[in-house]
């Protein structure tokens, strides 16, 4: 055993001093910490919700639908500070006990209801709809197989991978080593299926490539300071031909830019007008590697 070896006491505590970039924030508990409401805007659809690879998903099928004509889909966007702790605000926990963005009231019918977990809100709105998600099986179970195949990985990435490759306050081989080597098994599953087919579920675009483009596809262009260098994700032929092809997508472009730092709020498709038009190019760039 390594002489800095953690030897666990026998009754554990929540240590919130330890360094890590979200220990001040996760707390063993849950729960809402503040009385704050959520604001309310005009549209059916009112998401609470960042630019991270889970809240994107719920943006990127709000702008499919809208590039496809659904104008019944237009919502509000707004972002929460996950890390100034607003997803415990009283309003955040009321639509999300989980208190994990993104989180969605649908006021669409005659009772406004909530929808959370990134998958959920998914399939409520491709059901919704009638919309990238195919009614008859098989097409349906293998649509629904792969979202959850994505919706059961992306902790393995996010929270095994990133976390202890780049949020951790240090690094460990054991950890990095365990969740590199996942992260690009994960990558293999998706790369054969791909040798199979143009899209995860079959030959259309499905809620299951969105879902699976947020993850795979921030990976691949370089996150976690240029992970795919260190996880040879160039390797993946059949997945980078998937994410660039989708990286050009209209409603992917936009969706990605809402409720990041370029798009804090988004209220109207007018919106991305003001943006730089850099920033809706259908080419992605690698960021530089921080040394
Ligand atoms: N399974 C959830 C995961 C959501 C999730 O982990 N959200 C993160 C950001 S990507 C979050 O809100 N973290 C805040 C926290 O952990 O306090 C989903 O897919 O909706």
């Amino acid at each position: 055993m390594p002489d800095n070896a953690y030897v666990p006491p026998k009754v554990w505590t929540n240590d919130s001093d330890n360094g890590g970039q979200f220990a001040s924030i996760n707390r063993p508990t849950a729960g809402p910490r503040e009385e704050h409401e959520l604001p309310v805007g005009d549209h059916p659809f009112q998401l609470h919700s960042l630019g991270t690879p889970n809240g994107v998903k719920v943006t990127i099928m709000f702008e499919e639908l809208l590039e496809a004509g659904y104008s019944d889909a237009e919502y509000d966007a707004w972002r929460i500070n996950i890390g100034a702790g607003e997803q415990f605000w009283s309003g955040f926990v009321d639509l999300n006990p989980n208190s994990k963005i993104p989180a969605l009231l649908d006021r669409s019918g005659p009772e406004p209801f909530r929808i959370f977990e990134s998958g959920a809100i998914l399939v409520h709105l491709a059901e919704k709809f009638g919309y990238l998600l195919p009614k008859e099986n098989p097409a349906r179970a293998e649509t629904l197989s792969w979202l959850m195949w994505q919706m059961g990985s992306a902790p393995f990435i996010g929270g095994g991978f990133g976390h202890f490759y780049v949020y951790a306050p240090e690094r460990y081989k054991y950890p990095i080593d365990r969740y590199a080597m996942e992260t690009k098994r994960l990558f293999d599953v998706a790369d054969r299926q791909l040798a199979k087919t143009r899209f995860l579920a079959g030959d259309d675009y499905s809620i299951a490539d969105i879902a699976a483009y947020c993850w795979l596809g921030n990976l691949y262009h370089g996150a976690y300071n240029r992970c795919d260098i260190f996880l040879s994700l160039d390797e993946y032929e059949n997945a980078a031909r998937w994410v660039k092809e989708i990286d050009a997508r209209p409603g992917a472009i936009r969706g990605r830019l809402v409720n990041t730092q370029d798009m804090p709020e988004r209220h109207s498709a007018s919106d991305f007008d003001k943006l730089d038009k850099e920033l809706l190019s259908p080419v992605r760039k690698r960021p530089e590697l921080k040394e």
